[in-house]
């Protein structure tokens, strides 16, 4: 279990259950620290959406947060997402900017940017993006025209609609041709990669998805887009926390960018970020600004430096490694249970499972799970035989459950609760099976609260 503040944001023993009064009272005064002095005024000024705030708090301590792609960021990131720099526009980057009064910011930026490349090892680092779509639309923007031919994951078999999905900007400009997983391994299709590449001779190949378990062979990659003439992007998003923690190997040696968001088991602020070959730095800054974006967003930077510092430390690597290992944990411990991991099992935070053999679609479990309070979703599986919106598999991560806390016995309780809600259960939050789950569900992130309340 991982131990330590910097780990688990944890600050005291486990509470016992309270009164909702006495529960909202504590719930006020833990959110003085994570919000300052301003909390109190927006709930005397906006009760209404003061109320969302504290409800959806409630509802983060009160279930199993298993969404993949989702973290607890720390309460210094929201401090300085809370803070007066998102008053100041500054376009343009440190020390050469558009606005006035832009020495203070400036400093956040400069300091985030050398933590980046500090931490990943990258010639270049741009903090700028919004968002892991920003991030990507940058990179079109940088090396391709529109019409050009990109090489990626298709969005089926764990790729990201930013990968040239027709819905996507990226599949309505650009030729997109895909690959898919191999059908026995459901591991991607390498050979599938390589006849593709040389046939299409793309401008970008792209590495990375949204629900891709295993880990990447980016030398594989690197050697292709060299013996094809096209740029390496490897997309990691998902996994780029792991990175940080030293827990998987790293894109940043192989690829020309690499592009991710920064709220996933990163544990930073929701938002994205590149770093790139310092060849390919002048061109991606301009992408980003002024091609693809306005003012950037001073507070989420600062937050993203604030988030790079705690990725620094021994403790994170720490939880990075405990990161998958409940991965694996859960994976195992719900395929034992007819739950089946697709490619059996896991690398990294997430698996994805088939529920065809317990006879249920992704779009019921994850009402039944939701039921229960466990929070997950429904995924598309390879060659899923469900249109998307109802799916045959689900998708679970331990980004948020392992920053609580929990370890590996903690996980093959939750995939016996999974399996209990998903087998037992009908979606109703009234249904007595249900009902007795989430009780399980309350006592297990008692004992590892989010958020943890002052003294409790
Ligand atoms: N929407 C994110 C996810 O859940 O994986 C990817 O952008």
């Amino acid at each position: 279990m991982i131990q330590g503040d910097e780990a688990t944001h944890r600050v005291s023993a486990p509470a016992r259950p309270l009164s909702r009064l006495r529960f909202l009272e504590r719930l006020m005064s833990i959110d003085q620290t994570f919000y300052g002095s301003d909390f109190g005024q927006l709930s005397s000024q906006d009760p209404e959406i003061a109320g969302v705030l504290l409800s959806e708090l409630d509802r983060l301590r009160g279930g199993l947060q298993l969404i993949a792609s989702e973290n607890l960021t720390s309460p210094a990131v929201l401090a300085a997402l809370g803070s007066t720099l998102s008053n100041k526009y500054a376009e343009g980057y440190p020390g050469r900017r558009y606005y006035g009064g832009c020495s203070e910011v400036d400093k956040a930026e400069m300091i985030g940017i050398a933590r980046a490349k500090a931490l990943f090892g990258a010639d270049h680092a741009n903090l700028q993006p919004h968002s892991g779509a920003s991030a990507n639309l940058a990179v079109y923007g940088a090396f391709c025209q529109p019409g050009d031919t990109i090489l990626a994951m298709s969005l089926p078999h764990g790729g990201h609609l930013t990968h040239g999905s027709k819905v996507s900007f990226s599949g309505k400009w650009f030729n997109a041709v895909h690959y898919g997983v191999d059908k026995e391994t459901e591991d991607i299709d390498y050979a599938q990669v390589a006849t593709l590449a040389r046939q299409h001779r793309p401008k970008l190949i792209v590495a990375g998805g949204s629900a891709i378990p295993r880990l990447i062979d980016f030398e594989f990659f690197r050697n292709l887009a060299d013996e094809v003439g096209a740029i390496f992007w490897v997309d990691a998003a998902h996994f780029i926390g792991l990175v940080a923690g030293k827990a998987i190997p790293s894109p940043v040696p192989y690829a020309d960018v690499v592009t991710f968001t920064t709220h996933k088991v990163l544990r930073g602020p929701r938002g994205g970020m590149l770093v790139c070959k310092e060849e390919h730095a002048a061109k991606l800054d301009k992408a980003v600004f002024p091609m693809m974006q306005g003012g950037p967003l001073m507070h989420c930077i600062a937050a993203k430096a604030v988030n790079l510092h705690e990725c620094a430390q021994p403790a994170y690597e720490v939880y990075a490694k405990q990161v998958i290992a409940n991965a694996q944990q859960l994976a195992s411990s719900l395929g034992e249970r007819g739950i089946r991991p697709i490619t059996g099992g896991t690398d990294t935070h997430l698996s994805l499972h088939d529920l065809q053999g317990i006879g249920v679609t992704g779009k019921d479990a994850e009402a039944r799970a939701g039921a229960a309070g466990i929070v997950l979703n429904k995924n598309a599986i390879p060659f899923d035989p469900q249109p998307p919106n109802t799916a045959s598999g689900i998708r679970v991560g331990t980004p948020s459950v392992t920053t609580q806390g929990m370890g590996t016995d903690e996980m093959k309780l939750i995939a016996d609760l999974i399996h209990q809600a998903l087998t037992q259960t009908d979606g109703d939050p009234d249904n007595a099976k249900a009902t007795e789950i989430r009780g399980q569900v309350t006592d297990l992130v008692g004992r590892f609260p989010a958020y943890p309340r002052s003294g409790s």
